[in-house]
């Protein structure tokens, strides 16, 4: 197989760092324009791309030919800018114009609008921030949320309104992210780091080395297709490799899920159903065939690790809870024959394995506990830094396993950090209340002002938050329960949305702002997140559409509001920065890579890298756990955590535990009532909400419009719900129309409505019947545990019926009402 590698590996036998002139790239490049138009060369979550720009209009997008692997998500992207849904001008709530913080806020959400001119947008956003910083000082204010804003370093958005807001005045900030937020808060005391934004063993020396892959709730086929920064999809390829070899025999891959993923479809490779949830019980009845049948590593353990005997104590049935987590046991509750978990173990123990987890099983209750357990159980096995053994909690996302240049990349648009002067408003009278916030708390802050939650080990006092800026980001679909949230909605005076997309957070909003995308600026990005490959210059395609602008001159006509323009912009244009970031960029390299000058790299369209070396994870421990030590409060695997008992929490203790959740399909609580689990998985032809308002994609899969809810051939049958019904979903917290899709994919009682499908409320009530599908509306807003307090997507039950009548218009899309003043 040609694979983008094979070909560098040919190119590069000299050795030379920097491969420019002579990559496939840059041959294409020269032949850029005819009468078609002329294409440019751009940089995307989805890959590099070639787009061709003709009149004044984008008419084709295609992958570059650099990319090995090209996502279909490209065909989606035209429809992105030029999507009915595009914010055209500046835009303030009808009911909010006149009135302000005294407005009528049970109507927030009916999609009322007015349009108003930049000027009156940008007075008004001043002074609403001026009110609020004097009034209510910096509690006040919640400008902390932040998303998967679009590539590009230098236009990244949430800089700038982080720049720009916090040169008025400080708010609430917030602390961790969705993707996650319970294992990043574990594994730094089991195995001292985060983990799961690690770079990992490299691929190639997975494919020598390993007998056995489990992927544990992974499927990095669907999740690769996109990357935090432009994605090379230089990992994919690998999974061709795996597949070949699980083919020959060479690999066993084992997909722990209860789904049949994309991955384990396309590798081939065998499937592990678990019930949904109960991931614990079934790795520690693991751990009690790998003690019991003595295949655990004692010298490992001993080296490497503290706390085995309390947690395997535990495992036996010895301590306060009397019950032996024996293969039976645990059958009970994960749905696996007793037999098949010790031939697993067994399997496991005979050979090197490595482990691979999503995080998607970190997404709900109690998602500490299976990420920890990993760590245990590839400890028991005493394969942590050996090649093709071991755990990783990152392969799926952004490039991880893909080789590291080494070289230098371009940094960001600086925050607001090294300010000469200090902002116009004070900066820490919070008033008692706590200045950071675990970001999937937000909602109950807005609920529960003064209240008071545990969160990793300290206390947490909400503000009073009576105003929230967001950008990047889109909360009305990414938190968790709409409903609350509308409630929740209720006690902001004043929201400003800054997008390019009428998402259900403008139609939440009293002032929104039209930022331009990505498509209609000039920038550069990081080529590979994690591999470093090279840097892309993201050319201007076409001028902002409608009345949009950057958000660079939105946050410059803000501070200007203020008399900060000069220091927020240093005096430079967009091109003045981008040629300094580069310039920075190029004196960093300087002797190892190197780099065109700018002009030269901005006519290319991208500086490329040589592939780095292959790296092993831990391996540096593994060899001298001494001076290599983890950052762990012991320097070595905690097993069982002192500090974590210390808290003293009932949901997080000193070791994993198989704990109840709230609600559990397949027998467990409130099954009797929504027997249905939901997982709200990413989605496999979108980036969460983005190119979801991308009509003509969004049509390729959607069922008489509305998103689509995969369900088992035995879940339809009962509920009489034939393939392209549409349905409702449902259950105590809320109720959303969709499209049902019947797939085998999918064991009883489980179904799939992929996140981000965008919130269409048929009115501004509590309780709105979602006329598109946004899983959210009927999710669980509570926190994993109190060490996390992560968002719990995935505990969710719901029951599905078929929908009869007609079926209430979309309303998701194609921008506000649009009111006079
Ligand atoms: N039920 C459920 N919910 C989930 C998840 C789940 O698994 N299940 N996953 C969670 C996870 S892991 C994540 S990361 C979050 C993602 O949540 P978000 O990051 O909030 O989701 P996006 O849809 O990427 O939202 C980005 C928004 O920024 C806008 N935008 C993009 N670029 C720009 C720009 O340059 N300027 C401006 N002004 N705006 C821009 C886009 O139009 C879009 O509206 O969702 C979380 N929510
Ligand atoms: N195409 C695409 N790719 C993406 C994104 C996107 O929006 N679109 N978003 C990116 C982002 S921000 C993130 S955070 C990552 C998300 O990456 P993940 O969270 O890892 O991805 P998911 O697709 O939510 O889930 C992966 C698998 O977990 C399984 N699973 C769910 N619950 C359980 C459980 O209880 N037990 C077991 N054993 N398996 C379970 C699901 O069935 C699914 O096959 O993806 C990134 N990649
Ligand atoms: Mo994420």
């Amino acid at each position: 197989m040609t694979t983008r590698r094979n070909v560098l590996k040919g190119l590069v036998a000299g050795g030379a760092a920097t491969l420019m002139g002579q990559s496939l790239f840059a041959k294409a490049a020269q032949a850029a324009t005819s009468s078609q138009g002329t294409w440019h060369v751009t940089g995307s979550h989805w890959g590099a791309i070639r787009a061709l720009v003709k009149g004044g209009k984008v008419t084709d997008v295609q992958p570059l030919e650099d990319d090995p692997y090209p996502t279909d998500m490209i065909k989606g992207i035209k429809g992105i800018i030029y999507s009915p849904s595009r914010i055209k001008y500046p835009m303030a709530r009808a009911d909010w114009l006149d009135n302000r913080e005294n407005a009528d806020r049970t109507t927030r959400g009916d999609n009322r609008y007015v349009r108003i001119t930049w000027d009156e947008a940008l007075d008004l956003f001043y002074e609403e921030l001026e009110r609020v910083q004097t009034t209510h000082g910096p509690s006040g204010l919640f400008a902390g949320a932040t998303g998967w804003r679009q590539t590009g370093l230098f236009h990244t958005c949430i800089n700038h309104m982080n720049r720009a807001v916090s040169m008025h005045g400080n708010y609430v900030r917030k602390v961790g992210d969705y993707s996650t937020g319970a294992g990043q808060t574990i594994l730094p005391y089991v195995i001292g780091s985060t983990e799961v934004y690690a770079q990992g063993t490299s691929w190639p020396v997975i494919l020598e080395n390993a007998d056995t892959v489990v992927l544990w709730a992974s499927d990095p086929l669907k999740n690769l297709q996109v990357g935090w920064t432009c994605e090379t999809h230089e990992s994919l390829p690998y999974l061709d490799e795996l597949r070949d070899k699980v083919a020959a025999g060479e690999i066993r891959v084992i997909s722990v899920d209860p789904v049949r993923s994309k991955t384990q479809k396309h590798l081939n490779s065998e499937h592990l159903y678990v019930n949904p949830m109960t991931d614990v019980a079934f790795m520690l009845a693991i751990a009690h065939t790998l003690y019991t049948e003595d295949l655990h590593d004692k010298e490992f353990l001993d080296i490497y690790s503290l706390g085995f005997d309390q947690f395997i104590s535990y495992v036996m049935g010895e301590g306060e809870d009397a019950t032996v987590k024996t293969p039976e046991w645990a059958a009970e509750i994960c749905g696996v024959p007793a037999e098949e978990i010790r031939s697993f173990a067994r399997l496991l123990a005979s050979g090197r394995t490595q482990f691979l987890f999503g995080w998607s099983l970190q997404r709900q209750q109690h998602g500490e506990q299976p990420y920890w357990m990993g760590t245990i159980l590839a400890s028991m096995l005493g394969q942590i830094g050996l090649p093709g053994g071991g755990v990783s909690y990152s392969h799926h996302y952004s490039g991880v396993g893909v080789p590291q240049t080494g070289a230098n990349m371009p940094g960001a648009f600086p925050l607001n950090l090294d300010l000469g002067k200090t902002p116009k408003h004070d900066l820490h009278n919070y008033k008692g209340a706590s200045n950071v916030i675990p970001v999937a708390r937000w909602v109950d802050m807005l609920l529960n002002p003064g209240d008071k939650i545990q969160y990793n080990g300290h206390e947490v006092t909400y503000p009073d938050v009576r105003m929230a800026v967001f950008t990047g980001c889109n909360p009305f679909h990414h938190h968790q329960d709409r409903n609350k949230m509308r409630k929740a909605f209720r006690q902001l005076e004043t929201v400003v949305a800054i997008d390019f997309a009428w998402t259900a957070t403008c139609r939440h909003a009293d002032l929104v702002l039209p930022a331009c995308t990505q498509f209609e600026r000039n920038d550069m990005d990081t080529y590979g997140a994690y591999s470093n490959t090279g840097v892309v210059a993201m050319r201007k395609l076409v001028d902002p559409l409608y009345q949009s602008k950057t958000d660079y001159e939105i946050f410059t006509g803000l501070t200007d509001r203020f008399g900060r323009a000069e220091e927020y912009t240093r005096g430079m244009t967009e091109m003045q920065w981008l040629r300094q970031m580069y310039d920075t960029t190029k004196a960093a390299n300087d002797g190892r890579f190197e780099m065109p000058d700018f002009d030269q790299f901005w006519e290319d369209g991208m500086v490329r890298f040589q592939r780095g070396e292959n790296w092993v994870r831990h391996a540096a421990f593994r060899e001298d756990p001494e001076i290599n030590a983890l950052g762990t409060p012991s320097g070595f695997i905690e097993i069982s955590s002192r500090t974590i008992e210390k808290f003293g929490y009932d949901d997080c203790g000193a070791h994993p535990k198989w704990m109840e959740k709230a609600e559990r399909s397949h027998g467990g609580p409130n099954s009797d009532r929504f027997p249905i689990w939901l997982q709200s998985c990413h989605p496999d032809q979108r980036l969460h909400s983005q190119m979801c308002e991308s009509d003509e994609y969004r049509a390729t899969y959607a069922v008489q419009g509305r998103e689509p809810v995969y369900i088992s051939p035995e879940d339809a049958a009962n509920r009489g719900i034939n393939d392209g019904d549409i349905v409702r979903v449902f259950n105590d917290r809320g109720q959303l129309l969709a499209g049902a899709r019947v797939s085998e994919d999918y064991p009883q009682g489980v179904v799939r409505i992929h996140e981000g499908a965008w919130y269409g409320p048929v009115d501004a009530s509590i309780g709105a019947l979602d006329t598109y599908g946004d899983p959210n509306t009927v999710t669980m807003d509570v926190g994993a545990s109190k060490l996390s307090q992560a968002t719990s997507a995935n505990t969710c039950l719901v029951e599905i019926e078929k929908f009869e009548g007609v079926a209430p218009p979309v309303t998701s899309f194609g921008g506000p009402i649009e009111e006079s003043l």
